[in-house]
């Protein structure tokens, strides 16, 4: 096992790794920015290095720097966690390069599901299913690429292979305005992501967002850890997510989780990955892969009772997985809300000094936060404080539960999306559970138009 590793990232998940490296008897290093230097998991950490200013291109994402703090500290591994340099394959390259273990999958895995046709590929030929489309990058010729929409059926929707998590995409309801929009969609991928290449699908009118947690280790055994139902959105931000997704039968979970784990040991995939899915009308349709531990790993973790961080640092270890597919049993129902420093209906950011703060507790009640009275949330990050979790028996307890926890949470000082939380907990809508990736917006318009 490991005798130091190194965190690369800050917030919430820094100290989530952090814990986990505790249990495993880790020493830990952690790397942070000037903006960061008074966070408490800096101090908790066993080192700590300052590798630049505020600006995640100066600290966060300098790969030089990172390299550096880990060679000048002696760690033997790195453990990316979500966003910044997470799903960077030359990254993942440079760390391996330079000598030490990169928590994740090979960088070539990474690549390609960087590569959004790529991904599509691999997962088509193991056996996932996919959204109807291009099957590849869309052609030059309008000809051509009018004889793809006519085959799918309008409407479709257009993508950027260098895109995902929403980025570079675009809706085309009509033949007269296919042509155009896939020159447009391609310029703009051209911009934001140096390349210019586009794929075509079906555009799904009303689906749910359920994306499938799978484990992977070095000697190709593959296990999936059930689903998440991430629907509850808004501009592509997650809000509130759940496990297991409410009303999806046990069997197409066995079927779909079975092809997820499938197409990793066909890949040769390593560590923790999700495959992301549209669901409507009862299938499922492979969109994308995230090649990292995600923001809401904690609701697998509560209805499998399985800690993915630490089975990713034993997996880099070079470990076999410690259970099989039939150990893993999904007991009862997990729901998570992302607590950010934000106006809760504009939205817009609020950074500050949380002035006076008080976690919840009791049966079932989970929080993960870095946060404490007297913190100060920089300006400079995304604005997630932390993320409450509640688990419960069944669905109606889970909530029950997450209701009570954030009625009794105090954040001060900053506002909150908590009363947002408050009111989808106690819409109906919701509490039937099995809403589309629409709702939340349909929702917050409807309240634009006849405020209460
Ligand atoms: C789609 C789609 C409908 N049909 N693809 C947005 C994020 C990116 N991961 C894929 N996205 C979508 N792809 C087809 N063929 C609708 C979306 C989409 C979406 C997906 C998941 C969660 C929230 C979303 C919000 C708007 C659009």
């Amino acid at each position: 096992m490991f005798e130091k590793i190194l965190i690369a990232n800050r917030g919430e998940i820094a100290l989530r790794i952090q814990r986990a490296c505790r249990e495993l008897g880790i020493r830990t290093v952690v790397v942070h920015s000037e903006a960061d230097t008074e966070a408490k998991y800096v101090k908790l950490a066993d080192e700590s290095v300052c590798i630049g200013p505020a600006p995640a291109a100066a600290s966060y994402l300098n790969i030089p720097a990172i390299i550096s703090a880990a060679e000048v500290t002696d760690a033997e591994a790195i453990h990316p966690g979500y966003g910044f340099l997470s799903e960077n394959a030359d990254f993942a390259e440079k760390v391996q390069g330079s000598g030490f273990v990169f928590i994740g999958p090979r960088p070539e895995n990474i690549r390609l599901m960087g590569d959004k046709v790529s991904a599509k590929q691999a997962m088509m030929k193991a056996g996932v299913p996919v959204v109807p489309g291009s099957e590849g990058p869309l052609p030059e010729a309008g000809a051509e690429i009018v004889k793809i929409a006519r085959r799918i059926g309008y409407p479709v929707i257009i993508k950027a292979a260098g895109g995902g998590g929403g980025r570079g995409m675009r809706v085309v309801h009509t033949e007269a305005a296919l042509v155009n929009a896939v020159n447009l969609t391609r310029r703009e991928a051209l911009a934001a992501f140096s390349n210019p290449t586009v794929y075509l699908e079906k555009y799904l009118e009303n689906p749910r967002h359920i994306e499938i947690q799978v484990l992977a280790d070095e000697h190709r055994n593959a296990v999936y850890l059930g689903e998440r139902d991430c629907s509850m959105q808004r501009r592509h931000q997650k809000v509130l997510e759940e496990a297991p997704a409410p009303e999806l039968p046990q069997k197409l979970r066995e079927k779909i989780g079975e092809r997820c784990a499938e197409a990793c040991r066909r890949i040769g995939y390593r560590g923790a990955g999700t495959f992301e899915f549209l669901c409507e009308d009862g299938e499922f349709y492979f969109i994308e892969m995230n090649t990292r531990v995600q923001v809401e790993h904690p609701v697998t973790e509560m209805v499998t009772g399985i800690d993915i961080v630490l089975q990713q640092i034993l997996i880099a270890a070079g470990e076999k997985l410690p259970f099989r597919q039939k150990d893993i049993v999904l007991r009862g129902h997990a729901i998570e809300c992302r607590i950010n420093a934000e106006d809760p209906y504009r939205f817009t950011p609020s950074p500050g000094k949380i002035t006076s703060y008080h976690p919840p507790g009791g049966p079932g009640i989970r929080v993960d936060s870095h946060v404490y009275s007297g913190y100060t949330v920089p300006p400079y990050y995304d604005s997630m404080v932390g993320k409450v979790i509640a688990h419960g028996a069944s669905r109606d307890q889970a909530i029950r539960r997450m209701r009570t926890a954030l009625s009794e949470m105090v954040v001060e000082g900053i506002q909150t999306n908590i009363p947002l939380h408050l009111d989808l907990l106690h819409d109906n809508r919701f509490i039937s559970g099995g809403t589309s990736i629409h709702y939340l917006e349909q929702k917050l318009a409807d309240r634009q138009q006849k405020p209460k």
